[in-house]
């Protein structure tokens, strides 16, 4: 078989090769059009905070300039962008649990917004110590809103979801100051620090970054998931389908992508809407196909079987099937490369957020005041555009898995109480778990997230990776675009057992669950935070005790490198599969891949080949298994 070029996925890879051949410019092609990164970027090397810059440093240590104009050192410069960097990625990530926030608060019993599961806000309500007996449960609901929404800019204390930490989490933390206060404000200290002529010390700025990822990790994302629970319905496993052939010839393709829920659920609705499905038929099409793409996508797989057409490398091919009739954005992760794009196809590109207008497209706002009828008008906008697909143009590959999706740390406690232990009360534990762990059955477990990144072959970080992993009886849990690779390349499928070490395979047939665990999105790693939190306190030991590892195989954003930095800082060690621009400094890189650990208890790895990776994974989760004396 011809090798594969772009992507190791067979539907990637198909559509690529077709667009190459008729000139439709990809990433693949825009990359290749910046010939060689620039040095000094790809080290780290330059600054551009100030106008007496742009400043860069020699990569050579004792030729050309050392010092920007200000004096700033390599080391100076490169800690202030990586903490720019964290910052950029927490404040996207917060802004997102904010609007989630907003939406609970304006929920309404007759409203289009409404409570879906009282128990995760009534549990909330009691661990935020908010009054509950005798109240109206949307009263209930308008005040835990109103106590996370002053999460952002509270002016004294400290952020609540740290309190959900094991205690020797939390002592590292108060130890070091780590412990974040409002996300907002720790957001803005970055910005004030990494100013001109303010903080010049990398170790410190490095500290900084590290409070401020917290407020990601342990604030606004936790704050976005448990809401969108709330809201939404908690997932629990469903399955699914996954790739560009989930694309249909006779029916309208509407495509969700980006973020936040409040969008994507309102699409959902929208797509079942009677009088819209009457106007499908008149258009004549066989019905609305909802499929979603990157994070957006894990929202409705996980609450409703969604299925998912791609991760962030297929958009721009999604619009080359010919056969979307729109691609529905809100925030983050959307390539303005779609507005050109789209206009050689009959697609529409339509934007929503006022925090996301993209010139090329149609904006049609989303107004959550009157969300379902906006998501209607939207849908409605597509389902005309049938019309004007161009059956010469259409071409859907005919690659797609099934998937099981939507597990949550209360679906993961089900499903394994369920068969393990049946004695164990309504709310489950992660005791089955634990015990597989302790016993050696299963080795330990690795959370596997991120994105696509054009300097990795698409998907092969993340699936190689992972089936290395699972092959050695470690158990992956996975968010993001990696969680899409997984499910693409049939790792969460139930035959993805066949891949799996024999103690994984025995615990997967077990408790019916695949060796791959989709968790959601990427505020979803807060999921990750609560599960690995809940097994340290069961075992009685700190979260950097757990036989427990992270990896970023393909990552590419400053959402991701918040995450990284917080899961660093949690005390799980990360892999990264894309070097970040911190080269340039030996100091910054001794922090980040050495002396992180004397301070958090865990520290980044870099590791391109996802093979090593995966050694070295593994050999990190055995050290910790000997160390807290576990099976051998
Ligand atoms: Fe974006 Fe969230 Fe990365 Fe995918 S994994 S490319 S950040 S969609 Ni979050
Ligand atoms: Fe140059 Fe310093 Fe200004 Fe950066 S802050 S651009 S290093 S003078």
């Amino acid at each position: 078989m011809e090798e594969k070029i772009y992507s190791i996925d067979p539907a990637t890879e198909e559509l690529a090769r077709k667009a190459a051949n008729e000139g439709i410019e990809t990433l693949w092609d825009r990359k290749k059009a910046m010939k060689t990164p620039c040095g000094f970027g790809e080290q780290g090397l330059c600054c551009r905070i100030c106008a007496m810059g742009p400043c860069r440093i020699s990569p050579t240590k004792d030729k050309g300039a050392q010092k920007g104009i200000c004096g700033a050192t390599a080391d100076v410069i490169i800690a202030r962008n990586l903490a720019r960097m964290i910052a950029g990625g927490t404040a996207t990530h917060s802004d997102h649990g904010r609007d989630i926030a907003h939406v609970l608060h304006m929920a309404k019993r007759d409203g289009n917004y409404k409570i879906t599961d009282e128990k995760k806000l009534l549990n909330l309500a009691k661990e935020w110590e908010v009054e509950i007996e005798n109240r109206d449960i949307y009263d209930i609901a308008h005040e835990v809103a109103e106590i996370a929404l002053k999460e952002f800019g509270k002016p004294f204390g400290t952020l609540r979801f740290l309190e959900r930490a094991p205690e020797q989490r939390k002592s590292v933390w108060e130890k070091n100051d780590i412990r974040t206060g409002a996300i907002d404000k720790e957001i803005a200290t970055i910005m004030h620090s990494t100013h001109i002529g303010c903080a010049a010390d990398a170790k410190d700025l490095i500290h900084k970054g590290m409070r401020t990822s917290l407020a990601d990790g342990w604030g606004g994302s936790m704050i976005g998931t448990e809401f969108s629970d709330i809201l939404f319905g908690m997932p629990v496993p469903r399955e699914t389908e996954a790739n560009l052939g989930v694309l249909e010839e006779d029916q309208v393709n509407i495509i969700v992508h980006g973020h936040e829920p409040s969008l994507s659920e309102m699409m959902v609705l929208a797509a079942e809407d009677p009088e819209l499905l009457q106007l499908v038929e008149e258009v004549g099409a066989k019905g609305i196909n909802l499929s979603g793409m990157c994070c957006t996508s894990n929202e409705v797989a996980m609450r409703h079987g969604v299925k998912i057409a791609g991760n962030l490398n297929q958009q721009e091919l999604a619009v080359f099937t010919g056969a979307v009739e729109a691609i529905i954005v809100d925030v983050q992760c959307i390539f303005p490369a779609l507005a050109p794009l789209t206009k050689c196809y009959h697609t529409k590109f339509i934007t929503t957020s006022p925090k996301a207008k993209i010139t090329g497209a149609t904006h049609m706002e989303f107004e959550e005041g009157k969300a379902l009828q906006s998501a209607k008008e939207i849908v409605r906008e597509a389902i005309l555009n049938f019309k004007n697909r161009d059956a010469k143009k259409v071409f859907i590959p005919k690659a797609k898995s099934p998937a099981v999706v939507g597990y949550s740390v209360e679906a993961i406690k089900k499903q394994l109480d369920k068969v393990v232990n049946s004695q164990i009360d309504e709310g489950g534990t992660l005791k089955p778990l634990a015990d597989c762990i302790t016993s050696g059955v299963i080795r330990g477990a690795a959370g596997v997230v991120g994105c696509n990144n054009p300097k990795v072959k698409h998907d092969y970080g993340h699936v190689e990776l992972m089936k290395e992993l699972i092959k050695n009886d470690v158990i992956v849990v996975t968010t993001g675009c990696a969680a899409q690779a997984a499910a693409k390349a049939g790792l969460m499928s139930k035959e993805a057992r066949k891949l799996a070490g024999k103690g994984l395979a025995k615990v997967c047939e077990l408790v019916d669950i695949p060796p791959v665990l989709h968790m959601g999105s990427c505020v979803d790693i807060s999921r990750i935070l609560v599960l690995v939190s809940e097994l340290a306190k069961l075992l009685k030991v700190d979260i950097s005790d757990l036989p427990v590892v992270g990896a970023a195989p393909e990552w590419m954003s400053e959402k991701a490198i918040a995450i990284g930095t917080y899961v660093v800082t949690s005390g799980i060690d990360t892999w990264l599969g894309v070097v970040p621009p911190v080269t340039g400094s030996d100091l910054v890189v001794d922090i980040l891949t050495n002396k992180a650990k004397d301070i958090v208890g865990a520290k980044f790895h870099v590791e391109p080949d996802p093979h090593k990776a995966a050694q070295q994974m593994i050999e990190r989760i055995e050290e910790k298994r000997e160390t807290l004396g576990l099976a051998a």
